[in-house]
């Protein structure tokens, strides 16, 4: 056997097509891999790097089989015996001839031969036929240690015979499908393999072990996060000063266009630090409707995104505020709970949402006689709950997406209700009053923890839509 390289490396390797690459992008959860229906999109060997708390591993994406019938033959007639076959493998991968004539098998053996581990990728859905049996035979030959993934690209359709047939030529195999983040199944898959290669055992476990801890410490941080956006949200304003009184007008106009634009502005940032903490670097993020100027001030618009005022009140009321008491009126919000008790949506009107005026804009007189004019800071007590729903709903979107996947997320609006009836009582009265708090531009003492089991909800809804 090839010596293993210091650092777990992988080559996912199989047919053209069939979602090596996919495979690559969930294993490495790097989003920037070439992955498209047209069959030979990885001509190159590529190299793409896992890191954790717990270590690191290298996967090498790889061009698929186009000739193995052939490479067979020529292997064959350079091992006479089975000590030889390694050897042979190696000799191949170097020979200027066999480079020539087989470019796709000469750079996806290169890395098996330098030591890499290999990860043999089929599609469970369809049918398996003895063609693959020459690559499979190949890979064998190499002597390294190997598992096969069966990728059930369309339907699990025919993953029992193709087990069948692959469990003669590995030790290890394992269904695996890319559009699915399951970080369990790559930790087990790791912690399988790392009883295949002794050299590799105590890392691939430390990585293992990291994989398993990571949801829970990513929904910290997001909630870390998220609390720093608020704080900076909520106090957000744009001013601007002007020597004569006519000029007011414009200026007000002006800080406005200007509030929007940074309140967006931060927006895009926080978004931006999420993907990263969700290790996506190039998934495009659809957030249009926040870009026009309107959008997140724009009351109309409020309901969008997930502060559907019936909603709210049909969750505040479901749990008890309605009849009376579980959430004081002082949190909700006097209008709220007025229309509550006469009895029906009717008379929430537009009170709960409309009560203050948005984007206020300020004007004082400041030294040397000029008028100082300030958009912002948005003293709606609905505000911080249109922040926290978007950042929850990508955070939803986020967990379930595979790395694998290259259409644009989009934005859409959040359900608060199954998040707010989830909620304990004591949970959904921390977030009324911080919410009430961060509207008055107050600062809220462990607001992270106050948002952790509301992301938590938010994650979870995710979790049964996937
Ligand atoms: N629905 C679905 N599509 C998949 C899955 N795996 C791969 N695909 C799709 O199949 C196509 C090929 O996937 P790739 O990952 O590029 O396959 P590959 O084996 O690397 O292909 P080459 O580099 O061309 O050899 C892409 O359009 C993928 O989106 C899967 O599990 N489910
Ligand atoms: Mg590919």
């Amino acid at each position: 056997m090839t010596r293993p390289a210091l650092q777990p490396v992988f080559a996912v390797v199989g047919h053209p097509n069939k979602g090596k690459s996919s495979i690559v992008a969930a294993l490495a959860r790097d989003d920037r891999i070439a992955i498209s229906p047209r069959s030979g999109t990885t001509e190159r060997a590529e190299n793409w790097i896992f890191e954790n708390s717990g270590g690191s591993y290298r996967l090498v994406d790889t061009p698929g089989f186009q000739r193995p019938r052939a490479v067979l033959e020529w292997l064959r007639q350079h091992a006479y015996s089975a000590e030889q076959r390694a050897r042979a493998v190696a000799a191949f991968v170097d020979d200027p001839d066999c480079r020539a004539r087989f470019p796709d098998e000469t750079e996806l053996l290169r890395p098996i031969v330098q030591g890499a581990a290999i990860l043999y990728v089929v599609d469970g859905s369809r049918p398996y036929s003895p063609d693959y049996e020459a690559e499979m035979e190949i890979l064998r030959w190499s002597g390294q240690p190997s598992m096969a993934l069966i990728n059930p690209i369309e339907s699990q359709a025919h993953v029992e015979e193709w087990e069948q047939a692959l469990q003669q030529y590995f030790r290890l195999v394992r269904v695996f499908d890319p559009m699915q983040p399951r970080p369990e199944l790559q930790a087990r898959l790791l912690q399988a393999f790392a009883h295949l290669q002794p050299a590799w055992h105590v890392e691939l476990e430390a990585i293992a072990r990291a994989i398993e801890e990571e949801p829970e410490q990513r929904l910290r941080e997001a909630a870390g996060q998220l609390a720093l956006w608020l704080d900076e949200a909520c106090t957000l304003d744009a001013c601007t000063s002007v020597i004569d009184r006519t000029l007011i007008p414009v200026a007000r106009s002006e800080v406005q266009s200007s509030y929007r634009k940074v309140l967006a502005e931060g927006e895009r940032k926080a978004f931006g630090r999420l993907l990263q903490l969700y290790r996506f670097k190039q998934t495009d993020l659809e957030v249009r409707q926040l870009q026009p100027p309107a959008d997140l001030l724009d009351e109309s618009q409020w309901q969008l995104w997930g502060l559907n005022r019936r909603q709210i009140y049909a969750a505040a009321a479901g749990t008890g505020a309605g009849a009376g008491a579980v959430i004081d009126a002082g949190l909700l919000g006097h209008s709220l709970m007025a229309g509550a008790v006469i009895g029906g949506l009717a008379g929430l009107g537009s009170a709960w949402l409309g009560s203050n005026k948005l984007e206020n804009t300020r004007l004082s007189l400041i030294a040397g006689g000029r008028w100082q004019v300030c958009a912002g800071p948005l003293s709606d007590r609905n505000f911080p709950f249109v922040l926290i729903g978007r950042f929850g709903w990508l955070l939803a979107q986020l967990e379930r997406r595979s790395h694998a996947r290259r259409e644009a997320i989009r934005l859409e609006p959040p359900d608060w209700k199954p998040i707010l009836e989830d909620l304990d009582e004591a949970e959904r009265k921390a977030l009324f009053k911080a919410c009430e708090r961060l509207s008055k531009q107050k600062t809220v003492d462990n607001l992270q923890q106050v948002l952790l089991p509301v992301l938590r909800r938010f994650r979870n809804t995710g979790e049964e839509a996937g």
